[in-house]
C-alpha cells in the first residue's frame, strides 16, 4: 500500500488472506515518496517468489500502475477512498490504464481491498488444490450465513 493511512482498508485484503490461510506480506510502498523502494519491490517480486500483487493506494493513485509496469506478475487496484473525492480519483488513476500494461482494478475501499484478496486467491488456487477446496468452503459458509427472510431491526 502507498501509506500507512492506507492500512485500515488494506487490513481487510490481509484478514481475508488470513481467513484462507495465504501466506503474505504487507508493506508500505509510496510510489511518490519512496520511490527507490517501489523499483526495487517491483523489479524483484517474481524472483522472491511472489505470485500476485494486490497494490492499494489512495487519491492519484499511481501505486498499482508503476508496479504492473516493472513485474510480470499479475497486479490487482485497490482504490482507497480518498478525503476529497470520495474515491473517484483513486479509482480513475487505477482504472484508466493505457492498453498493454493490465490493472485488474477492484472496488473502492473495504470491499474492494476483500475481493482483490479472493482474486488474488482465485488465482493462485489455479495451481492449488487445497486452497481451492478452501475457497469453496468460504462461499458455502457465506451462503449459508444469508438469511432466505428478512427480521425487523432491533
Ligand atoms: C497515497 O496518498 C496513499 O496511497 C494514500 O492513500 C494517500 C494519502 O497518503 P498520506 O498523506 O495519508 O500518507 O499515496
Amino acid at each position: 500500500m502507498g501509506s500507512q493511512s492506507d492500512w485500515e482498508t488494506m487490513k481487510n485484503a490481509a484478514d481475508t488472506l488470513d481467513s484462507l490461510d495465504v501466506p503474505y506480506e504487507a508493506r508500505i510502498i509510496s510510489a511518490h515518496r519512496t520511490p527507490d523502494r517501489l523499483v526495487t519491490f517491483a523489479t524483484t517480486a517474481r524472483e522472491e517468489g511472489f505470485k500476485v500483487v494486490i497494490a492499494g493506494a489512495g487519491g492519484a493513485a499511481h501505486l498499482p500502475g508503476m508496479t504492473a509496469a516493472m513485474t510480470p506478475l499479475p497486479v490487482f487496484g485497490v482504490p482507497v477512498q480518498s478525503k476529497t473525492m470520495s474515491g473517484q480519483d483513486s479509482l480513475l488513476s487505477i482504472v484508466q490504464m493505457p492498453a498493454g500494461i493490465p490493472v485488474g482494478t477492484l472496488a473502492i475501499g473495504r470491499a474492494g481491498a476483500i475481493n482483490a484478496a479472493l482474486l488474488a486467491a482465485a488465482v493462485l488456487a489455479l495451481s492449488d488444490p487445497d486452497l481451492a477446496d478452501r475457497l469453496d468452503i468460504f462461499r458455502a459458509e457465506q451462503s449459508a450465513a444469508v438469511a432466505e427472510y428478512p427480521v425487523d431491526p432491533a
